[in-house]
C-alpha cells in the first residue's frame, strides 16, 4: 500500500473521530469498532456491515458460560462439523480462519483486531453445542 493511501486513511479516521461529539471513542482506537456481545446461545453484532480495513471487535461475554469467538471467511458451503456432530471442524477451516479469541469468562470484554478485505465472514463460538445452539453471526465487509 502506498504512503499516500495510508495518510488518507489516517486523515479520514481522525476526521471521523473529531466528528464524533460524544467523545466516547479514544484516539487510540483507529479502525471500525464493532460491538459483539455473546451469551447463551446468541451472538449480537453491531454494525454487521462495515468498510474493509482495520476492524476492532469489542467482544463482551454476557455469560453465563465461557464463550470463544472464531472468525472465518465464508465459503460456498455451510461450516463443516466434526464427527461429533456438534462442533465446527476448525482444522478444515484453517485457511479460512482470520482470527479468534480463546474462551473468555462471563463479564469480560476483550478486543480482537483484524484487517479484513471485502468479503463475507462468519463469527461463531465453538464451545461444545454453542454453534448449533445459535452462536453464529455473519459480518459483511465491503
Ligand atoms: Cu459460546
Amino acid at each position: 500500500m502506498s504512503r499516500a493511501v495510508v495518510c488518507a486513511a489516517v486523515i479520514a479516521a481522525s476526521a471521523a473521530a473529531s466528528a464524533c461529539a460524544s467523545g466516547q471513542h479514544s484516539a487510540r482506537s483507529a479502525g471500525t469498532v464493532v460491538r459483539v456481545s455473546e451469551r447463551d446461545f446468541h451472538i449480537s453484532v453491531a454494525p454487521t456491515h462495515l468498510p474493509a480495513g482495520e476492524i476492532v471487535l469489542s467482544v463482551q461475554n454476557q455469560g453465563p458460560e465461557k464463550h470463544e469467538l472464531i472468525v472465518v471467511r465464508e465459503g460456498d458451503h455451510a461450516l463443516p462439523l466434526r464427527k461429533d456432530g456438534v462442533t465446527v471442524d476448525e482444522d478444515a477451516l484453517a485457511k479460512a480462519k482470520v482470527g479468534g479469541l480463546e474462551p473468555g469468562s462471563p463479564g469480560s470484554v476483550r478486543e480482537l483486531r483484524l484487517r479484513l478485505p471485502a468479503g463475507r465472514y462468519e463469527m461463531f463460538c465453538n464451545m461444545s453445542g454453542h454453534f448449533l445452539g445459535g452462536m453464529h453471526m455473519e459480518l459483511v465487509v465491503s
